[in-house]
């Protein structure tokens, strides 16, 4: 049996996938696509993801797409201890939470690719080169997140707006864990799928929105969760091109939620 993992080491997507994989147990082979480099835009890779985004996992010679269907996958095709809930109707809730995440996936890209991304490609490309590999991207998402970003577009209301859907994913999050460990009642997909947003944010130096004076249920939640060995794992993955969160001055290692 193979098991290969197509992934970037600071992929929100990405590392959703790889805490999957550690919480089951599962071996995999890392295949590294350096989004810096534009790996995910080379013929090879977009004949197993045409939309050219980490992650992709190939199992035994077959591909599955989209994260969130890659760890119910997972989830399913492994043995290891189960990440969806038995019972309907929490498995129902699961579901509902990670569509939640998913929509407001645009705005952590956004704030991402300002404070984050860009500056990171900016280090490594000019201009132009920046422009010519926004235009190639195939779907009309990241055309117009990179085209725009590049152009200086994205600017200080869209990054609020941005934030009013982050603050509002925050508020859903503390209302869910209210009298709960986890999102669904027991640990699940749910925990995992919005877990790299909560550690991008804290890389990005938001974590005081969950301070315990704040948020409290997300507090004590993003403690329990942190000290996950598969969180710790599936967010240490090395910038295989050097640099890592610290190159443009951002924060690296959750072990415990920071005040
Ligand atoms: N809905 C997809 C989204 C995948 C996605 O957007 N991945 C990002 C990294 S988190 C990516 O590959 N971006 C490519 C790029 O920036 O060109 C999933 O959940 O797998």
């Amino acid at each position: 049996m193979t098991v290969d993992l197509y992934h970037f080491w600071s992929s929100v997507c990405s590392v959703r996938c790889r805490m999957a994989l550690e919480e089951k147990g599962v071996a995999w082979n890392s295949r590294y696509i350096d989004l810096f480099k534009f790996d995910q835009m080379e013929p090879e890779y977009l004949a197993i993801n045409p939309a050219g985004v980490v992650p992709t996992l190939v199992h035994d010679g077959v591909p599955i797409r989209e994260s969130t269907i890659i760890n119910e996958y997972i989830d399913a095709a492994f043995d290891g201890p189960p990440l969806v809930p038995a019972d309907p109707v929490k498995a129902a809730r699961m579901r509902e939470f990670i569509r939640a995440c998913e929509e407001d996936f645009p705005a952590i890209v956004k704030l991402t690719y300002v404070k984050y991304i860009l500056p990171k490609l900016r280090n490594r490309w000019g201009d132009a080169e920046l422009h010519k590999q926004a235009a190639r991207r195939p779907t009309r998402f990241y055309k117009d997140i990179h085209g725009r970003g590049i152009r200086g577009e994205i600017g200080a209301d869209e990054l609020a707006d941005a934030g009013a859907v982050i603050e509002g994913m925050l508020d859903r999050l503390d209302d869910t864990l209210e009298g709960r460990a986890w999102i669904a009642g027991d640990f699940s997909l749910a925990d995992i799928a919005i877990a790299p947003y909560m550690y991008r944010l804290y890389a990005l130096g938001n974590e005081r929105f969950w301070s315990a004076d704040k948020r409290r249920n997300v507090h004590d939640w993003y403690e329990r969760l942190s000290a996950r060995p598969a969180f710790v794992t599936a967010v240490s993955w090395p910038d295989e091109s050097g640099g890592g969160y610290e190159e443009v001055g951002l924060k690296t290692q959750a072990v415990g939620a920071a005040e």
